[in-house]
């Protein structure tokens, strides 16, 4: 966990604006066609997507057919030094996945395993609105540990916690905060 990694997040959301208006958010599927809460996107070569066939890494939008806006130079230095922060050197993201949380979105708890290369780590920084994020170990019934997520703070993990369960509960603004939150995961898909 890094607490604070980044003073201000406001040049980060007015990158993720540039590039949600040329790919939107939306709400994707999962499998039995239910559709999540939290609202994605992507930027990178890679995207991650979702739908009633299942979860897999594409070069282009589905809603455009188009390739995923690039990744800013700014996420890409940003998703580095952090990963060099916690003892990731030569992390090298190829997708960065854009989730948006509003008031009850929630993340369920899941391990990411839709990459090809577990040796580089997941980078997870989060802006907005204070999430309660659920960590768990490598067996889905272990306990999970829930870490508050403010603006600013960056979660590194890797090496043998890469594929520790993970989720993100309801989010809960608080009155007077920010009532939405976003989130940037880079990841090294391929
Ligand atoms: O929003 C977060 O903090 C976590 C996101 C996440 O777990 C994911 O995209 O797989």
């Amino acid at each position: 966990m890094l607490p604070a990694f980044i003073d201000k997040t406001a040049p980060l959301l007015a990158q993720i604006e540039l590039v949600a208006a040329q790919a939107a958010f939306r709400h994707m599927q999962v499998g039995g066609g239910k559709r999540m809460s939290v609202a994605m996107t992507n930027c990178g070569p890679w995207g991650w997507t979702s739908s009633s066939a299942g979860y897999q890494y594409s070069r282009t939008d589905p809603l455009t057919q188009r390739p995923w806006p690039a990744m800013p130079d700014s996420f890409m230095s940003l998703a580095q030094q952090a990963a060099a922060a916690a003892g990731f050197d030569h992390f090298e993201p190829d997708a960065c996945l854009i989730n948006r949380y509003g008031s009850g979105a929630a993340l369920g708890v899941h391990q990411d395993r839709d990459e090809q290369d577990m040796d580089q780590p997941i980078v997870s920084v989060s802006i907005g609105a204070t999430a309660s994020f659920q960590l768990g170990g490598l067996k889905r019934s272990e306990p999970l540990r829930t870490l508050p997520l403010h603006d600013g703070d960056v979660l590194v993990w890797g090496g043998p916690s890469r594929l520790r369960f993970h989720g993100v509960k309801a989010l809960k603004p608080t009155a007077g905060g920010p009532d939405i939150r976003h989130n940037l995961t880079f990841r090294k898909a391929k």
